[in-house]
């Protein structure tokens, strides 16, 4: 099994995520005062077509702030979730994160698309708001030196180097096209997988991009499928992954897929179905076989049915947030970020520390592959344990 505990040999103190403040408040109602509660943010898109996505990041926050307030909140103060519909636009991502600030939040747990991390990381680091992304991997979310930025997932420097040394060197790839959907995030990651395939002497045989709201993908299909790929890379979401596969498979074009973690949703295989079959992915370790993932897994499933991917990343973000502002010696933004750099979080996906950048500690991408209509670790990953 592959954890981040694995990595992870810290000498910094270990916070457990789930000691909590001792005093009891009412967890029911929305007519607190605003010096009764705590308010915190969750931004991402809740609706349009990467809502599920979203909410699924979204109930993860909430089921952590749920457990927070059963324990009695942090300091005799209930938690107050703030949900921001940034509906997966740079621009709608500020105007949430000007919100939000507005509403006066002590910290944000989001954005989810890197694109909405960046703008948005804008506001919150000029207002001196501490914000934890669950899911935005483009290097530049915490590239920029901002002290308050964080993200619970990993990068597309790094994703990108373990699918391209994954396509040359298992799947022995020499013709390989690349699709991106023009985003900060799938640009940003086919980039990285064509910079490691060409380190490793493969040039690609196509390279482009289609509008993240384009739904017919005929023109560049035909392009790709000229080129007679032996393996075609998708830098996107799920919710083109899905149209994209169909027309693939309807146009003739039989060559396996890879992408990124933005493809990891059931939505994926809703869609494609037996097109999704045999595409390669590249994600973090399965909570399934994260141990101190499972209580997560029970609670989440009794709250809100089966998980999605980035759920137990939500609750981990929300999780760090809510123990800075528990432990810290004031909600002031140094005092939160000072806190969150500074210790090691015991968190339902294992050890969680981060480094200067606000990145986290620790080997993070494995492969997986859709097998009988299923997400799954490709077993061969089983290896690196
Ligand atoms: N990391 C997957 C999708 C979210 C983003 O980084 O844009």
């Amino acid at each position: 099994m592959i954890t981040r505990s694995l990595f992870l040999r810290m000498v910094l103190p270990v916070v457990s995520l789930f000691g909590a403040a001792t005093l009891m408040v009412g967890c029911g109602g929305s007519n607190a005062k605003d010096d009764e509660v705590i308010y915190i943010g969750v931004a991402g898109p809740f609706t349009g077509p990467q809502a599920k996505i979203g909410t699924d990041m979204a109930q993860g926050v909430d089921l952590a702030v749920a457990e927070w307030n059963e324990r009695g909140g942090i300091s005799g103060k209930k938690i107050v979730v703030i949900r921001g519909d940034d509906e997966a636009q740079p621009k709608q991502a500020t105007a949430v994160a000007q919100d939000l600030v507005a509403k006066k939040v002590v910290g944000v747990v989001g954005h989810f698309n890197s694109g909405c991390s960046i703008p948005a990381s804008e506001v919150f680091n000029d207002k001196k708001v501490v914000m934890i992304s669950p899911a935005s991997t483009n290097p530049r979310v915490t590239d920029r030196g901002y002290n308050g930025v964080f993200r619970v997932c990993g990068r597309d420097d790094q994703q990108g180097t373990v699918a391209g040394k994954f396509a040359i060197e298992q799947l022995k790839a020499s013709r390989i096209a690349i699709l991106h959907d023009k985003t900060t995030y799938g640009e940003g990651l086919a980039n990285e997988f064509k910079k490691t395939i060409e380190s490793l002497g493969v040039e690609p045989v196509y390279f482009g991009g289609v509008s993240k709201e384009e739904l017919d993908f005929r023109a560049v299909i035909s392009a790709i499928k000229a080129q007679n790929p032996d393996l075609w890379y998708f830098g996107g979401i799920y919710d083109q992954g899905g149209p994209l596969l169909n027309q693939a498979r309807q146009s003739g074009l039989t060559a396996p897929l890879m992408s990124g973690d933005g493809l990891i949703d059931k939505e994926l295989i809703k869609s494609a179905g037996k097109n999704a079959e045999g595409s390669y992915l590249t994600f973090g370790p399965d909570p399934a076989r994260v141990p101190t993932a499972k209580t997560f897994i029970a609670k989440y499933r009794a709250k809100h049915g089966e998980p999605g991917a980035y759920s137990i990343y939500g609750y981990d973000a929300a999780n760090v947030l809510l123990n800075a502002i528990a432990k810290s010696p004031s909600t002031k933004f140094d005092d939160l970020a000072d806190f969150i750099h500074g210790n090691t979080f015991d968190s339902a996906m294992g050890p969680l520390a981060f480094d200067e950048r606000g990145d986290i500690k620790g080997t993070y991408y494995i492969l997986w592959i859709v097998k009988d209509g299923e997400f799954v670790v490709w077993e061969k990953n089983e290896t690196a344990d």
